[in-house]
């Protein structure tokens, strides 16, 4: 059977190298004897002083740092963003300068609920950051393949996170948690509809778009701003699995999407992305029907049309998956002048959320680590020490500012964008924010008819684990959105639940819960 690149990664690396290097210790100390430890005669007792024995163990006991609370499944690879068309009156960010200017990055496609090691074809969003290395610091696009989200208040992030994992008593993941949560939320309807639709279940990452989802800023060298969106549209076609080929990858091969990402760039078969922008100004914003900055909405590509901006190319494979993807370190708040958050509120507790997880997962000075290092534009401030100091600590500099003796001064001309908010501060109830208006259009004019049939099928075979009382909650909702729709869920899960009857009349019950997200 022939092998693919993932296969003989190996291989190739003996053919790179002349021969075994010299082996030592972790401080440098050549080794005499790998195999076997330092005992009292050849039955042991073994000695203290086996340090190579020591030092070995001590870093064993350490190789693991805490994975991601979301999104701990993923595949990584580098690359580059090339603009071709000039965008320059809406932005002064130094990445869009020119015409041909390219950009080192680096990407990290992930699943979302799943622990590290579970499996790529989940029905689940998929995350799909990018780090742009730019000249004025990293920007980071940290964007799922999806251009809206489930919920508007970040407040919501961690119950709604908590629903999509594990029950905290049986372990399990909990079709009652999953539908009390989404049923309670109705703002979910949207993202429900994404996520049960064929593209819950993208052909690897290869063949599915990103989108920066939240609406951002754009401000350009007059300082005059736009609201916009950012899209990355997959140059090589969308691609889904239907469900059931999902279902049987995740037996036979849970690391699908990241062997064919691997195999792909490996084989030269570089995967592309061409991105976009939707642009809406300020007095557009004012007249919109709806929140633009409502991330449970998208901006329709009629009125706010997609326009070009460069293209995305990923043409390297990590050399060392854990120093350079699972360490990793993306940030919403990694925005370059020229490029501002709006006032989004799923985007501004993101803007905390980021770092402050980079600080636990990493440590405070997770930004030395070479692929979160802004290596184009190297950072010069007062920020020093702390664990894991492994630069020159910024040398001999003065460490406090202001001062005389020349140390690193802040420039007006990186002002942000000025702009104007008032209103009366209280907790502002967000439950019903035209819930339903877009998520009926999703089903009736986005869906073809055989894209609504999966859908509906997709619903009912996930809602028939959860209570009745959730099942009837859950159909409101979607009938509010459309009444066909929640018909058609309605009349899949009777059809299923006779069938089960049938099936199970005389055999034994099969499980109540095969919940699979
Ligand atoms: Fe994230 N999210 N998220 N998220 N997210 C994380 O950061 C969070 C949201 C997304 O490959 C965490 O480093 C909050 C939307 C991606 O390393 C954490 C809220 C979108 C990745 C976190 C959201 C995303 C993360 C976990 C609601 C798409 C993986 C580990 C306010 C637009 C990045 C980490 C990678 C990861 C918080 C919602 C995308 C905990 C609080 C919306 C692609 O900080």
């Amino acid at each position: 059977m022939p092998r693919d690149k993932a296969a003989e990664q190996l291989n190739d690396f003996k053919k790179s190298v002349t021969g075994p290097a010299r082996l030592t210790t972790g401080h440098g100390c050549p080794l005499a004897d790998k195999l076997n430890s330092l005992t009292v005669g050849p039955r042991g007792p073994i000695l203290l002083q086996d340090i190579q024995l020591l030092d070995e163990m001590a870093h064993f006991d350490r190789e693991r740092i805490p994975e991601r609370v979301v999104h701990a499944k993923g595949a990584g690879a580098f690359g580059y963003f090339e603009v071709t068309h000039d965008i320059t009156k809406y932005t002064k960010a130094a990445i869009f300068s020119e015409i041909g200017k390219r950009t080192p990055l680096a990407v990290r496609f992930s699943t979302v609920g799943g622990e590290s090691g579970s499996a790529d074809t989940a029905r689940d969003p998929r995350g799909f950051a990018v780090k742009l290395y730019t000249e004025e610091g990293n920007w980071d696009l940290v964007g799922n393949n999806t251009p809206i989200f489930f919920i508007r208040d970040p407040i919501l992030f961690p119950s709604f996170i908590h629903t999509q994992k594990r029950n905290p008593a049986t372990h399990l993941k909990d079709a009652d948690m999953f539908w009390d949560f989404i049923s309670l939320r109705p703002e979910t309807t949207h993202q429900v509809s994404f996520l049960f639709s064929d593209r819950g279940t993208p052909d690897g990452y290869r063949h599915m778009n990103g989108y920066g989802s939240h609406t951002f800023k754009l401000v350009n060298a007059k300082g005059e701003a736009v609201y916009c969106k950012f899209h990355y549209k997959t140059d090589q076609g969308i691609k889904n699995l239907t469900a059931s080929e999902a279902d049987d990858l995740a037996g036979t091969d849970p690391d699908y999407s990241i062997r064919d990402l691997y195999n792909a760039i490996a084989d030269g078969n570089y995967p592309s992305w061409t991105f976009y922008i939707q642009v809406m100004t300020y007095e557009q914003a004012e007249k919109c029907e709806f929140n633009p900055f409502d991330l449970t909405k998208v901006w329709p590509h009629a009125e706010y049309p997609l326009i070009p901006v460069g293209r995305m190319v990923l043409d390297r494979n990590p050399k060392n998956y854990f120093a350079e993807v699972e360490q990793l370190a993306f940030s919403p708040a990694n925005l370059v002048p020229g490029i501002e958050p709006s006032p989004d509120k799923m985007l501004q507790g993101r803007l905390f959320s980021y770092n402050d997880t980079h600080r636990h997962r990493l440590g405070a000075n997770y930004t030395q680590i070479p692929v979160n290092c802004p290596y184009r534009a190297r950072a010069k401030n007062y920020q020093r020490d702390g664990p894991m100091t492994i630069d020159d600590n910024q040398d001999c500099a003065p460490n406090y500012y202001p001062n005389s003796f020349s140390g690193p001064m802040d420039c007006k001309s990186y002002d942000d964008c000025k702009f104007h908010v008032a209103g009366d501060i209280t907790r502002y109830n967000s439950v019903d924010e035209d819930n339903f208006t877009q998520a009926g259009i999703f089903y009736r004019k986005v869906l073809n008819e055989a894209e609504r049939s999966r859908l509906v099928q997709n619903i009912a075979g996930h809602l028939i684990s959860a209570q009745e009382f959730l099942q009837d909650r859950a159909i409101n909702n979607f009938s509010q959105a459309c009444p066909e729709y929640g018909a058609a869920i309605r009349e899949a899960l009777m059809r299923l639940k006779s069938q089960a009857a049938s099936h199970t009349a005389g055999i034994h019950a099969a499980p109540a819960s095969s919940a699979k997200l």
